[in-house]
């Protein structure tokens, strides 16, 4: 059973993470990647796919061209869950190892 992030363990799990921003209008965080090319804005988002898929969790995206725009909250609970917190962290590595601006 997945949890909703609350409290100082929110913050903290927020505080792990770099270039991710809470919306405005829904408990969820958002992050704008940019890649070189098309190519590898979806390389990237190949490998996210994967592993959401292996999780059981997965993001809300929109893509142009070199542009992926993500946006992570956990449905089950209608907030944040530490799946986010994780997915993001896998995004943000695997973001790195993909050839950027
Ligand atoms: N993806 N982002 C996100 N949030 C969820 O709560 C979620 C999901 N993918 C599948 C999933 N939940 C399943 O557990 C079912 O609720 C469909």
């Amino acid at each position: 059973m997945v949890e909703k992030l609350t409290g100082d363990a929110r913050g903290a799990a927020l505080a792990t993470l770099q270039g991710w921003r809470e919306l405005d209008d829904r408990d969820a965080i958002t992050k704008t990647f940019t890649f070189k090319t098309f190519n590898a804005a979806f390389g990237f988002m190949t490998r996210a796919a994967l592993k959401a898929d292996r999780m059981d969790h997965h993001p809300e995206w929109f893509n142009v061209y070199n542009r992926v725009e993500v946006t992570l909250s956990t449905h089950d609970v209608d907030g944040l869950s530490a799946r986010d917190i994780e997915l993001a962290m896998f995004l943000d590595r695997a973001a790195k190892q993909t050839a950027s601006d």
